[in-house]
């Protein structure tokens, strides 16, 4: 496989909205990230991806966009952003910007026109159907809860609307709104970013006959994932993506594809099809859920004890399965689930050796690694004890249809938005233990997580065995050192499959092997791996274990060997 430069990309996302506040309005914008420059050098990565920064009415935080070439009032000026664009790349840093192309907001001028009358021009960038029965078109359950069919009273027509109904889907059958969105994005590949990533992009085809979904548990809504996801002609559309948008070009894409299986993503990313890079798939952190838990709400609401011998399976699945035919993405965290400390780590009495231990585990597997603004200190979920305090719109849809159902009370619905709500990932970033956590000097859009005191940038700088210096040599391991290439492009072999608490596994690369084995959970435990020990590389413990024969694994152990 030829060499690419996003083979060695380590990225790191920032939600701007959250990272620093730069003019005290109480909301992170564009120069505040150029501020924070220098401690991403520290870090070590070599690329950023930030959450969308145009236009937007922030209905949900950016996603739902009103102009595409304008840069979001809240976040700064194009001026800001192309002196933003010229400090990465006098620092070696790679741009990743957030595309959507799935929906726009419904005070986008093409929808304020679309919505006027039935012949508009601009009517058939969207998905309208008639009513039913005096009901919506179909029975189909928007991502954020509730009918995704929006009534729109001046045409008596339906708008489909995926997610909240401030963002109507656009019609991709449409080539005249497809040219649109691909000029959209030829403007920002002229103005110098290195990348995007695609959002939503497996729902951009819907299945227009508009068939009602099949409904057995009875809920007044149902997911209808086939309906408008993974269908055959999303690839058609991101082909032509391809070759108006990227070829010739060494842009990087990656395809936010939630529901993706590996069937799937092998279309997407295999070279010779010319469509995204890589993909982001959820099937990679999602073994903390359960449906049969609560049928009452959508299944992301629920959360059990992960499988650990599930999770072995399912990451061969996607390292076994891309190896040599595709590119892979390896992350715990972003802005749309909770922090992976709080789902799998544990923030009680093992908060740095758990921390350092999930971001072992991961980021020495074979794929390009994500890493979430926070992550890197062992920031954690938040629990707002009020409702108000919390600010995504996907919560507040979730909390008014969890109640309606009359099986879910409001302490329950509070302690499930404690645990699972995308709001755990965008409390502000914590610089320091001053008031606002050093976020800003004024109340921000959203209250800091109580434990910035004890957990921030600065004391994570000031203790040399800090969750950062373990994320630094990480990246610096996987950047910069001999063992570069055997991390980046080295064979993956599982090793203890059934084992339920450890995971271990082997990296082997030319002359070079590295062997990984982590205990997952609190138990110490006990084992034997057969192999001559060169040299430790990492470890999240100070005592050194030279060999794997009989070796003790203490709580959260991970350790990085040199093996023959
Ligand atoms: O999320 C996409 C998303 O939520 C869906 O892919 C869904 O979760 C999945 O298909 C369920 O199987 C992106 C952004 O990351 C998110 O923050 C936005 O709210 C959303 O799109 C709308 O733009
Ligand atoms: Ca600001």
């Amino acid at each position: 496989m030829e060499a690419k430069w996003w083979h060695k990309a380590v990225v790191y996302q920032i939600y701007p909205r959250s990272f620093k506040d730069s003019n005290q309005d109480g909301i992170g914008d564009l120069r505040g990230i150029i501020e924070k420059v220098d401690y991403l050098v520290k870090l070590g990565i070599n690329t950023i991806w930030l959450n969308p920064i145009f236009s937007s009415p922030n209905d949900d935080n950016g996603y739902d966009i009103s102009d595409f070439r304008g840069i979001m009032a809240d976040f700064g000026t194009m001026a800001d952003f192309d002196e933003l664009v010229m400090v990465l790349k006098k620092n070696n840093i790679r741009l990743v910007m957030d595309l959507v192309l799935n929906h726009t907001s419904d005070e986008h001028p093409w929808f304020l026109e679309a919505r006027k009358n039935k012949d508009n021009a601009y009517r058939d960038y969207y998905l309208w159907a008639q009513g039913r029965g005096g009901k919506e078109p179909t029975n189909w359950e928007s991502f954020f809860g509730g009918s995704l069919w929006e009534h729109d009273v001046r045409t008596d027509e339906y708008y489909l609307h995926l997610f909240s109904k401030k963002m109507p889907d656009l019609n991709w059958s449409s080539s005249k709104l497809r040219n649109e969105m691909y000029e959209i994005a030829n403007f920002w590949a002229e103005k110098g970013v290195d990348g995007f990533r695609i959002d939503a992009v497996v729902h951009i085809d819907k299945d227009s006959s508009y068939p009602q979904a099949d409904n057995p548990g009875g809920r007044p809504y149902v997911m209808a994932d086939y309906y408008y996801a993974n269908r055959p002609a999303v690839h058609d559309y991101c082909q032509e993506f391809y070759r108006e948008v990227l070829a010739g070009k060494e842009i990087m894409t990656v395809g936010e594809a939630a529901s993706a299986t590996i069937e799937e993503a092998l279309k997407y990313t295999a070279p010779e099809r010319e469509e995204f890079n890589m993909i982001i798939t959820f099937e990679a952190i999602s073994f903390d859920i359960d449906a049969s838990l609560n049928p009452a709400v959508p299944p992301k609401w629920t959360q059990k004890r992960p499988d650990l011998c599930e999770m072995k399976r399912v990451w061969m699945k996607w390292q076994d399965g891309l190896y040599g035919k595709g590119w892979n993405t390896l992350y715990w965290n972003n802005h749309d689930v909770p922090r992976v400390v709080s789902r799998y780590g544990n923030t009680e009495t093992y908060h740095k050796e758990s921390a350092k231990m999930l971001a072992t585990l991961l980021y020495f597997f074979w794929g390009t690694p994500y890493i979430l603004q926070g992550e890197e200190i062992g920031m954690t979920n938040v629990a707002f004890a009020e409702l108000a305090d919390y600010r995504d719109v996907e919560i507040e849809t979730f909390y008014r249809e969890a109640l309606a159902t009359g099986k879910v009370t409001h302490d329950q619905a509070m302690a499930m938005i404690h645990a699972r709500s995308r709001d755990n990932a965008r409390t502000p970033m914590q610089w320091d233990a001053t008031p606002q956590a050093g976020f800003s000097q004024v109340n921000p859009w959203m209250k800091v997580n109580p434990n910035y005191q004890t957990i921030n940038v600065a004391a994570n700088l000031a203790d040399a065995d800090s969750i950062f210096y373990h994320y630094q040599k990480i990246i610096a391991l996987r950047t910069k050192s001999v063992y570069s290439d055997v991390i980046t492009y080295g064979k993956t072999t599982l090793l203890l499959a059934d084992d339920e608490h450890i995971f271990a596994y082997t990296r082997e690369y030319g002359q070079q092997k590295l062997l990984v084995v982590v205990n997952f959970f609190e138990t110490p435990q006990v084992v034997d791996l057969p192999f001559d020990v060169q040299s430790i590389i990492l470890q999240n413990y100070a005592e050194v274990k030279q060999s794997t024969k009989q070796l003790t694994l203490r709580p959260y152990e991970a350790i990085v060997y040199v093996v023959q």
